[in-house]
């Protein structure tokens, strides 16, 4: 179905009627690739190297161009954190402060935000706070006065975060802590970083992203829409879906993995895309931390539903499965190639000295809420993404919510939005009024809002006064102004 048509479609019928045609769960457009697709489960994990700092607390990383094979036998362009997609993961700890200088040799200004960090505002990639290309460079404070947790950076540039983490300015950040070091967790070769976003490629092997034809393909320029830039083609508001999942860069890569737990950190960095995770030949996924950080103990799911910008912190023990067997990682969303994500092969057993306890850890209470304050995710009769009515409008706060207190923030909406609270983390408490699904257990700092549904979450504001923001994390509608300023004071 075309976005026109489907625009029509959204506007005469209600979620219900949506849901029965099936097409409920889909929250882009998809965007076909135009070479060969490569064959899956044949180009092994790549795994992120590992950031080194310049010296205790520092790290220095170049923003840069650079052509690598992510399709065998094509190189792909791809702006990158370090020149590599996806950039270097940090490996962090909780209290060890650091500073990240980010240099830009890019042609087009970036901003860069740490998603899930407590961070002070001058530090949190604010859309307008960037840093010019041609070699300007920022340095990014990172106190890290949290929680072990997964947490990930990409480009937060206004206007065109879409397409430029889409070229792959995106990568992953650990925090680690005390609490999580006493854990039997399954650690080192056995702990695996799993950034799963999709793209689609053109002949020659480069990224294809629907630009509008006025803008150009790196978006110096472009055209304007409801006062903002547009990034993407108006087909494509609802969001650009590519047909090749990648997993670590690697398109359907496959693993080879002994019979023994493995922790998987799962992160979906896709534009718009959804996924509902499942393992097959069946497994399950026992799932030790959401967003930002560890749960109190584990739970346990058959399919776990990722819309952008969540991460899922789970362990899988390969050691149900006989020697030999292809455990596929799929998302039961998608038809067709986007349906596999990626591949493990139980190669031998092993000794396996793991475990999952029963408790993991003391996140930190409920706290009562000071106020409720209701954010309306919506498409507005101009054709344009705003909350409460409006498009972004950079240094307006909508809300005021004083430092060292909570708020439930009522989020409502009338498609897929995920949506992403910078600094404060939240604990869902009610979805429709009723209870929380169980993938939402856990702090957490973006929640899936789906079409006609309203989340009711409780945010504590802590760590920095400042000026932040709340935005939907389909990075299309986030382009398309789909964002709001608060205030911490
Ligand atoms: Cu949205």
């Amino acid at each position: 179905m075309s976005a026109l048509t489907r625009r029509g479609f959204l506007g005469v019928l209600g979620g219900a009627a949506l849901a029965a045609a099936g097409c409920a769960e889909i929250s882009g457009e998809l965007l076909r690739s135009r070479l060969t697709l490569p064959r899956p489960f044949t180009v092994p994990l790549p795994i992120p190297e590992v950031a080194r700092p310049v010296r205790p607390g520092r790290y220095e990383v170049t923003q840069r161009a650079a052509r690598i094979e992510i399709i065998p036998g094509t190189t792909t362009e791809v702006l990158g954190y370090g020149g590599t997609f996806p950039g270097p993961t940090f490996d962090l700890r909780r209290g060890s402060r650091v500073t990240v200088a980010v240099r830009n040799e890019l042609s087009v200004p970036t901003s860069t935000h740490l998603h899930g960090g407590v961070t002070p505002p001058g530090s949190d990639g604010y859309p307008t706070d960037l840093v010019a290309p041609g070699g300007g460079t920022k340095d990014y404070d990172y106190p890290l006065e949290q929680r072990a947790a997964t947490l990930w950076y990409h480009d937060h540039r206004m206007d065109f975060t879409g397409p430029q983490v889409w070229r792959g300015l995106a990568g992953m950040a650990l925090v680690r802590d005390k609490e999580e070091d006493a854990l039997p967790l399954p650690r080192g070769e056995r702990e695996l970083p799993l950034m799963i976003c999709d793209r689609a490629f053109d002949e020659d092997g480069s990224f294809r992203y629907p630009s509008p034809p006025e803008s150009g393909h790196t978006g110096h320029m472009g055209g304007h829409m409801g006062g903002h830039m547009a990034a993407v083609d108006g087909d494509y508001m609802e969001g650009v879906e590519g047909d090749v999942i990648l997993v670590n860069g690697a398109p359907w890569p496959v693993a080879e993995v002994t019979a023994t737990r493995y922790r998987l950190r799962l992160l979906n960095a896709s534009n718009a895309r959804r996924y509902r995770l499942r393992l097959t030949p069946g497994g399950r996924f026992t799932q030790i931390g959401s967003d930002s950080g560890l749960l109190a103990a584990p739970v346990a799911h058959d399919e776990l539903p990722i819309s952008p910008g969540e991460r899922y912190d789970v362990v899988v023990d390969f050691s149900a499965y006989p020697v030999g067997t292809a455990v596929t990682l799929v998302n039961t969303l998608a038809d067709g190639p986007a349906r596999n994500v990626m591949r493990f092969v139980v190669a031998r057993r092993a000794a396996d000295d793991t475990a999952v306890p029963a408790v993991l850890s003391r996140p930190p209470g409920r706290v009562a809420p000071v106020t409720t304050r209701g954010f309306d995710f919506r498409r507005s009769a101009e054709g344009v993404w705003t909350i409460n009515g409006r498009p972004y409008r950079p240094g307006v706060p909508l809300a005021r919510p004083r430092l060292g207190t909570a708020e439930v923030w009522r989020l409502s909406s009338d498609f897929h939005h995920p949506v992403h609270v910078h600094l404060a983390h939240f604990l869902v408490l009610a979805r429709n009024g009723r209870a929380p699904a169980a993938s939402d257990a856990g702090w957490k700092d973006t929640v899936d809002v789906r079409p006609y549904e309203v989340v009711d979450v409780l945010a504590r504001f802590d760590g920095h006064r400042g000026r932040y923001m709340l935005h939907c994390h389909n990075l299309e509608h986030e382009d398309m102004a789909m964002m709001a300023d608060f205030e911490v004071i």
